[in-house]
């Protein structure tokens, strides 16, 4: 069959061949790395602190509670990892070993774990039954493995630190692949009365070595830093950028506000990922059941985790049955479904966008997912309604594989003639959000108004979410 030239120019366009100045450009600066990358898509993903703690009404368990202290009447795994599912989180974190050193598996490293408690006649594992439950429901697993141990008589010398590269090597073989692996920075005495030295060059080192594909977090990476707060706020800036030069793991870490807005020129790409509690306690205590954040509280935070480039690390309980409660479920069902209307439609998608690209020739599509915008630096991404509508969430997106490049930006809001608000905010990282009070909008005027190196977008969205869950202060 024969082409005609205009035919195959239509052809051409149809396909969506770039023009010329549509090129992406190089990657500038850090960038992430597949595995970085691959977790900035996950959003949100649970947290589960449980152990002795649970059952001993602690948050910081001595290291001294009886292994029988461990005896949940009911634990099912399949009920977490069924009700994660629900909520739309992607993975789950298991503290299989908090700071009073009782593992959750049958442990060759440790005397102090569930084999030594009547649980299941010592012959129960949690980390097994859980890592199962994530498989079987199509969640990632991830662990948390305290360095700091209270129990461990070998806490506080050089042969610790063996124990627990021993003990990393074994969770990652007996449990893994892990999405992620946790390094709780916080480091105060053992049995002994000593702290120990961590030797976090040589866990890192194994991590590599075993699991190169996990992603580390710690306050200062290697892979994930610490958001600087245990609230699940990131910085209304907040780079994916870190200098950890000259720092080190817990009280040598950057300041907590450095952690929670990244370094502008940082030479490491170290997400910052937001880690609260849904109760205000990391573990269950029956006292917090009715202080479990709302649906709406969980959606500020998304708000102000995810919606500022960040992931949301979502810490949920389970209770002495070792079940999830209640009250902490139907929080987590009002929670997705306030993100799943909020979201479903985009009233951007099908609009005419326009701007002037990197060679000053002007640009004009149409909006779809998945899309590059290429504008420059302090002109105007025009994006046109077919009608009017009133929005009052913005959503924007970098494509952040080829580095984190807007500083500063800013939208005008037009109906017809009348032109008027102006949103204003500085990074936007892989997805930012903004929230305002609806407004009739025919037209908006996206600027990029400060940039380190000419922006790359990969999404500009458009909703109108219930107006009781716009951002609050
Ligand atoms: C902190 C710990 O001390 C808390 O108990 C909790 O595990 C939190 C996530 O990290 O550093």
């Amino acid at each position: 069959m024969k082409y005609t030239l205009p035919v195959f120019i239509a052809f051409l366009i149809a396909c969506g061949s770039p023009a010329p100045e549509e090129k992406l450009p190089e990657a500038f600066g850090p960038t992430p790395n597949e595995q970085q990358l691959a977790w900035h898509d996950l959003e949100f993903y649970w947290f589960i602190h449980f152990g002795p703690n649970t059952f001993t009404n602690k948050e910081w368990g001595h290291g001294d509670e009886p292994a029988d202290a461990f005896n949940p009447t009911a634990l099912d795994c399949h009920q977490w990892a069924r009700i994660a599912k629900q909520s739309g989180a992607k993975g789950i974190i298991l503290t299989a070993k908090h700071h009073d050193g009782f593992c959750l598996w049958p442990s060759e490293y440790s005397q102090h774990t569930v084999r030594e408690s009547k649980w299941k006649d010592g012959k129960g594992d949690v980390v097994k039954e859980l890592s199962e439950a994530c498989k079987a429901n199509g969640l990632l697993f991830g662990i948390y493995l305290s360095p700091w141990d209270r129990n461990h008589p070998e806490y506080g010398t050089p042969g610790y630190n063996d124990v627990y590269v021993n003990t990393m090597k074994e969770v990652v073989n007996k449990y893994g692949p892990l999405f992620e692996f946790w390094w709780d920075g916080a480091n105060g005495e053992g049995p002994n009365g000593k702290k120990q030295e961590y030797d976090f060059g040589r866990f890192e080192s194994t991590m590599r070595e075993i699991a190169p594909r996990t992603v580390v977090f710690s306050d200062i990476g290697p892979d994930i830093r610490w958001v600087g707060n245990e609230r699940g706020i990131a910085g209304a800036t907040n780079w994916n950028l870190l200098d950890t030069a000259g720092f080190s793991r817990g009280h040598g870490a950057p300041a907590t506000d450095t952690l929670n807005k990244g370094n502008v020129n940082g030479k490491n790409w170290i997400p910052a990922e937001c880690d609260v509690s849904i109760r205000p306690g990391w573990f269950y205590h029956a006292e917090e059941d009715d202080k479990v954040k709302s649906g709406e509280t969980l959606f500020d935070l998304y708000l102000k985790s995810v919606g500022r480039g960040s992931a949301l690390l979502l810490n949920i309980p389970p209770d002495r049955r070792g079940l999830i409660h209640e009250n902490d479920s139907a929080a987590l069902m009002a929670f997705k479904q306030y993100r799943d209307e909020s979201f479903d439609s985009n009233l951007f998608s099908g609009a005419k966008v326009s701007y002037t690209g990197s060679k000053g020739a002007v640009v004009e599509k149409v909006l779809e997912p998945g899309q590059f915008l290429l504008p420059e630096t302090g002109k105007p991404v025009t994006v046109a309604l077919r009608e009017s509508q009133k929005i009052n969430t913005i959503v924007l997106k970098e494509h952040i594989a080829l580095g984190q490049r807007v500083a500063r930006f800013s939208v005008v809001l037009k109906n017809g003639d009348e032109s008027s608000t102006v949103v204003a905010a500085t990074t936007i990282g892989r997805k930012r959000i903004l929230t305002f009070p609806a407004t009739d909008v025919s037209s908006i005027e996206l600027i990029i108004d400060e940039a380190k190196v000419a922006p790359v977008l990969s999404g500009v969205e458009a909703y109108l979410i219930d107006e009781k869950l716009v951002e609050k202060n």
